[in-house]
């Protein structure tokens, strides 16, 4: 495993450096991987991505121990720093602690921890939606920044009130408790189809944190224009499991009615890239290592 407070480091200078940090949703190794492979600063590990990885919602049913192992599965398959979605940080204040300690352990860079109540949902469902009081979840954030044992991990507060239909001036604020309390940045979340109310956050936030933009529904947002307004960092959350939905299920289409998966092979993966992404010829040069070593 890569040591994870280097990988910490290493995306505490990327935020620093005077371009956009891309970030690439995940949900397993080899979604990870390709992340890495297409030159992503970061991976996300996505708890929408998790959840329906195993057929599952993302309305908490996953306890913190899956969302770990998750976590510690696209660690090991990547050299580039994890950034895990911890939701509410599974519970209370002290869930949110443990959470902390179970991911440093896990090898994940970052942590994000959000201001909803848990039960939480995700943040595309239409109501259902409970959000902590200000006070509340910066204590939570206290209790988060408090647990970790490496000063280079990072904890990324993000507030749903745009989500939740609170005012601008909100989440502003709470974006601000937030970092008061600790937060080494912040991830200002939303639901519109048009970029205006990420970029007013943007030009009235003081830029005392680093903050992140999740542009899943208001795609025409560039990660330039994002940048240029004031982001740091820019998640591209689900996209790769949405396109590897949409490319299967064509695929799987086409071939019940050919009867035959010759009419797609020329444009799926070859079995030695599935190889190759599942890291196979370092496993043989290590077993080839311990062969020529023998007498
Ligand atoms: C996730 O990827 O699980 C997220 C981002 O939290 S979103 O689905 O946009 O809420
Ligand atoms: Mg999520």
């Amino acid at each position: 495993l890569i040591d994870q407070f280097d990988r910490a480091a290493a995306l505490r200078a990327a935020l620093a450096r005077n371009e956009p940090v891309l970030v690439a949703g995940a949900h397993d190794g080899l979604t990870a991987r390709l992340a890495e492979e297409a030159g992503f600063t970061a991976v996300w590990a996505s708890g929408l991505e998790i959840s329906t990885a195993r057929g599952l919602p993302d309305v908490s049913l996953l306890g913190l121990a899956e969302f770990v192992d998750a976590g510690e599965t696209i660690a090991s398959a990547v050299t580039i720093p994890v950034i895990a979605d911890c939701d509410t940080g599974f519970g209370g204040d002290m869930n949110a602690a443990y959470t902390v300690l179970r991911y440093e352990a896990a090898g994940v860079a970052a942590v994000c921890i959000e201001d909803k109540a848990f039960p939480k949902r995700n943040s595309f469902l239409d109501d259902g939606h409970d959000l902590l009081s200000t006070a509340a979840f910066a204590r939570k954030i206290r209790m988060a920044k408090g647990a970790q044992t490496h000063a280079e991990m990072l904890v990324i507060a993000r507030t749903e009130a745009l989500v939740c239909a609170r005012p601008m001036a909100e989440a502003l604020d709470r974006c601000h408790a937030y970092v008061d309390a600790g937060a080494d940045a912040v991830l200002i979340h939303s639901k519109s189809h048009t970029p205006e109310e990420v970029l007013e956050f943007l030009s009235r936030w003081k830029r005392r944190a680093p903050v992140f933009i999740v542009p899943t529904t208001y795609a025409s947002l560039t990660a330039e224009q994002a940048y240029k307004g004031g982001a740091a960092a820019i998640i591209y959350a689900n996209q790769g499991m949405r396109a590897s939905i949409a490319a299967t299920r064509r695929m799987w289409a086409r071939v019940v009615k050919e009867g035959t998966t010759l009419v797609i092979e020329n444009e799926i993966a070859s079995v030695s890239d599935v190889f190759a992404l599942s890291g196979l010829d370092s496993w043989l040069a290590r077993e080839q290592a311990v062969i020529v070593r023998e007498p």
